[in-house]
């Protein structure tokens, strides 16, 4: 029986790196399934898989997946009953993000941080593009890691075609397994190429037109770097949620979790009740009121992409 890490996923196939370095290109047994998994892919880049060997062509047959430690788990479509495992046994993701050409809005980055913390990712934030700041974006990306370093997340400005800033995100990334996730052209494979020269990632431009990237890359690649190990991902539109509980929503934003015991009532989906303890440390400005927006749009299921902007 062999043993690999899943690096690479495409559609049918799956590249299997094992221990001694030799990448395997497998296929999943006919009858293979994981039970009670409704996703449209059943294994993802970061698995560890068992395979036997196809004396035939050097192709693999995974026939096992290891239990998973986490995963980052969204819905494929809007609406879609039918999920996609975005990456496996993750030590932390970093979400990027762009305030500018084109602009990643708060709605988006909060359904992604909420969706981290369900599965027990820690989650970074990273703002790429910080050369094409004037003292405006300067200042909104200031708020904004004011707001969310306060909430305990490490944020990070970088540039990836400048190189600001790397070396500190090349030390938050030592000796760990993260995800690099986020909309289509905020620089994803630009900065992993920065980061590890030689890698050569396919980079693609962001239209003029209408703001947007043009979904360079096609496929999860997870890739060694130093004694860990980072992931390139294809953009993501909008970030569908898996469904959580109502009640369940308010716990997975950080400074909520803080004062929600204080609420008068258990069961409080801090929109309406009396006694809200969430309600008030709003109105002190303790918890933003941005956040508290996004809070009540995930809890009404409402989508928020790319062109929300202004959010
Ligand atoms: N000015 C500036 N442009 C950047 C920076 N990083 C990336 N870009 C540009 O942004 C565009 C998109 O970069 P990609 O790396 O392809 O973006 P991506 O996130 O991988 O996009 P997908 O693969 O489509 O999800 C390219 O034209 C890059 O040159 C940066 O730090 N500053
Ligand atoms: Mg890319
Ligand atoms: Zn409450």
């Amino acid at each position: 029986m062999n043993k690999g890490l899943v690096v690479k996923t495409t559609g049918k196939w799956y590249k299997v790196r094992t221990s001694d370095g030799e990448v395997v290109d497998c296929r999943l047994r006919g009858n293979f399934r994981i039970k009670g998994i409704k996703s449209t892919n059943p294994i993802a880049v970061g698995d560890f898989v068992e395979f036997e060997l196809q004396t035939t062509d050097g192709t693999g047959l995974i026939t096992a997946v290891e239990e998973r430690r986490n995963c980052i788990i969204r819905r494929s479509t809007k609406l879609s009953k039918q999920t996609h495992i975005i990456a496996a046994n993750l030590d932390q993701a970093c979400l990027v993000a762009t305030i500018g050409f084109p602009r990643t809005s708060t709605g988006f980055i909060d359904r992604f941080l909420v969706t981290a913390e369900a599965y027990h990712v820690p989650c970074v934030l990273v703002f790429n593009k910080t050369d094409l700041y004037d003292d405006e974006l300067q200042e909104y990306q200031e708020s904004l890691f004011e707001v969310y370093r306060k909430a305990g997340y490490t944020c990070i400005g970088v540039s990836a075609t400048k190189g600001t800033n790397l070396d500190e995100l090349k030390t938050l990334l030592e000796g760990k397994t993260t995800l690099f996730a986020g909309h289509s052209g905020v620089g994803k494979s630009a900065l992993l190429n920065a980061l590890q020269p030689g890698l050569g990632l396919k980079v693609g431009d962001v239209s003029m037109f209408n703001m947007k990237g043009k979904h360079t890359t096609t496929f999860a690649e997870l890739f060694p770097f130093g004694d860990g190990f980072i992931i390139d991902t294809p953009g993501i539109k909008e970030f569908g949620m898996v469904d959580f509980t109502k009640e369940e929503v308010s716990h997975f934003f950080p400074e909520m979790r803080a004062v929600l015991h204080d609420c008068r009532f258990a069961n409080c989906t801090h929109e309406h009740e009396p006694g809200c303890a969430v309600k008030q440390a709003v109105e002190q400005g303790l918890i933003a009121d941005f956040r508290y927006d996004n809070y009540l749009n995930i809890l009404h299921g409402e989508e928020m992409d790319i062109e929300d902007w202004k959010k």
